[in-house]
Parts: C-alpha cells; structure tokens; sequence
C-alpha cells in the first residue's frame, strides 16, 4: 500500500477527492437558512462538532477515528442558541447534538427515568407514560429550549462523517455564510483528522491479513484554515479554531503559530484531561495607537508577533459527575467570552 506521500494543498485536493453525494443537498438547506436568518437580522454561527473518520479502503470495512464525543460542540451550540444567534451544527454522525445530549443512552438513559402509569386491564389503550419526579425538572427546562429553537427555526443541523465529507462540507458552507460579512462566526471544534489516504490510494477491497503486518502511509491533510480565511470568507468571518494537546507546554505556541500562519481572530486552547475546566484563549494582541504624525507603524513586525492568552477556569466537580442542568458547562463562559469578541468585530474594533 505504500507509496510516495503526494502534498497536497487545498485546491489540489479539491480537484482530486471526490464531493460527497449530498452536498448540493447540504447547500441548498443551508442557502435557505442563511437567507432566513439575515432577513431576520441574527448572526449567525458554523458550530463544527465530534471526529472525522479516515477510511482505509473504497469499500470500507476499517477507519481511523478519534476521541470526540462531541461535547464541546453540542454544549456551545446551545449557549450560542441561548444568546440568540442561529447555529448551523455541522457534526460527526450520531455525535452528541444539542439538546438530546441531556439524555445520552451512556450518562442519562432516558429509559430510565420513565414510568409506566397503572393500566386498565382489558382496554385496548397503552397506559400513559410520565417522567420520574426527580428529573422532571430538568427535563422540562430541555423541552422547553428546544421546542421554542425548532418554533424559531433557529437550528440547522448537517452531518459528516469522513475527512473529506468534512473538508467539502467546510468550504461549502464557509461561502455561503460569507454573504453575513461579519455577522458570521466559525467555531471550529470538530478533531479533524491531520491525515488522510487519498482515493487513488485506497485499495477497492476489504485489505487482507495474508501479508501479516500492515504498512499504511498516508498523506497530510491540506492546511485549510488560511483559504478559508482568506478566500472562502473573504476576510469578514469571525474564525475561532481549536486547538487539542495532551503536552499542556504546546498549548499556547502552537496556538501563537496558528494565528500567525492562518491570521484568523481566536485559537481556544485545551488539553485533553483538563478540557471541561480550563481553557486559554490565544488571539493577537490590538495594534497601538500610531503617534501623531506617524503614519506608519513603527513596531512593523514585531506587533504580528505580539499575542494576548487569557485563561478560563471553571471549579473542578468534586464528586462524579450526576448530569443534572445545574452542574456549571465551562462552554457558557467560552461562548459569552466569544459573543463578546464577535460584538466588537461586527463593531470594527
Ligand atoms: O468532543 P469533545 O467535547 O469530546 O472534545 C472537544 C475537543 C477536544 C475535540 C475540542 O475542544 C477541540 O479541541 N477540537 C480541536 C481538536 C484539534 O484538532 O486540535
């Protein structure tokens, strides 16, 4: 299987790797949705959610993936709905989603939360079925989110699955948003996988253990964050991109080195293991005032290269977590810090 690494940068890699099949659908929904959200006036935030997959083969048995529930992205999703923006929530198929994710089957399944009223034996009617006392009050609070978001059509959901459903699926949207100039934000939280096999690489069939090991060389996913800056939203976009690390020391340089090389608005910073209670935004600091008179800037480079991280906190839960909508989401601090930033964006400053 192993040949030479091709490298690839985003438009060889979009003449080359297929469109998924739904994406003029995908496109279609999210033209509508834009259109009905700047009519109505609201911004509007891309929330990208959970892993992308790699698959090994054209007919896929086996794939790469990674970690990502999903969590990040369908918890800031609400916070954004509750601060009154609407949300196209891009996600990893089957990943948490906002809302429902109160009641996922591992942490809270719902059945069992449920009761089976008495019934009355001999008529053909199912009994009804009501909510445990202890949960009912969370419960409603849900409900009653998301019955006025659907009511207010302020939730447009899409899926990936594969990298490249996910990259097609990135530029896609990222263009058609950028009619909202700065009224768009882009929170870019999904793990997208850094490598990929091509399609021309990828055996057709089932790959086969008669070899014994297996030897798989892929090539790099193309850095796409600068076109997307660039030329899919034209520079107007607020761009937030995360940035995951298991060595805490990485953090803040890499997220620097992002900024510098992609020049969007904010990398979120997060280790993994402290991910739910800490994060560290990295952003470039605002360039000084110029002295009167001065009409260029005389700190030149040196002020591309000048950085301002803030650090967000939240107590560690003391005891297992038991989900009730009253345990403190580090993600309600990360969104209003951001609906904050993305005011003075919008503002020009
Ligand atoms: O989905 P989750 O809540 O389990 O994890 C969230 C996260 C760590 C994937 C996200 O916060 C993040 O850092 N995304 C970017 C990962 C990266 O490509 O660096």
């Amino acid at each position: 299987m192993s040949e030479e690494p091709t490298s690839f940068s985003a438009d060889s890699y979009f003449a080359t790797q297929p469109a998924p099949p739904t994406l003029e659908h995908d496109i279609a929904g999210v033209k509508e949705f834009v259109a009905r959200q700047a009519k109505e006036g609201r911004n509007v935030v891309l929330v990208t959610s959970g892993g992308t997959t790699v698959p090994l083969e054209l007919n896929v048995v086996r794939f790469l993936d990674n970690f990502s529930a999903g969590t990040r992205g369908a918890t800031s999703a609400e916070y954004f709905l509750k601060a009154g923006y609407a949300v196209i929530f891009m996600h990893r198929q089957f990943s948490l989603q906002p809302f429902s994710r109160h009641y996922s089957h591992s942490t809270n399944p719902f059945l069992d939360f449920l009761e089976i009223e008495g019934s009355k034996s001999g008529t053909a009617t199912p009994p009804a079925i009501s909510v445990t006392h202890a949960m009912r009050k969370d419960l409603v609070e849900v409900l009653t989110a998301y019955k006025s978001v659907h009511a207010a059509g302020t939730l447009h959901t899409l899926t990936f699955v594969t990298v490249n459903d996910y990259l097609w699926l990135l530029r896609a949207l990222s263009q058609e948003l950028s009619v909202l100039k700065r009224k768009a934000m882009y929170y870019l939280a999904a793990a997208v996988s850094d490598f990929f096999l091509p399609r021309q690489k990828m055996s057709e069939h089932k790959i086969q253990s008669g070899k014994g090991s297996l030897h798989i060389e892929m090539d790099q996913v193309p850095k796409i964050l600068k076109p997307m800056v660039d030329v899919w939203t034209r520079g107007d976009g607020f761009i937030v991109s995360f940035k995951l690390e298991t060595d805490e020391q990485l953090l803040v340089p890499k997220a620097r080195a992002a900024l510098e090389r992609y020049g969007h608005q904010v990398v979120v910073g997060n280790d993994l293991h402290r991910r739910k209670f800490e994060v560290v935004f990295v952003s470039r600091k605002p360039l000084p005032p110029l002295p009167p008179g001065v009409t260029v800037n005389p700190i030149g480079e040196e002020t591309t290269s000048s950085f301002a991280e803030s650090w967000l906190r939240i107590d560690i839960p003391t005891s297992p977590i038991v989900h009730t909508n009253q345990v403190k989401e580090i993600e309600e601090d990360i969104v209003a810090e951001l609906v904050r930033r993305h005011e003075r964006w919008i503002q020009g400053r």
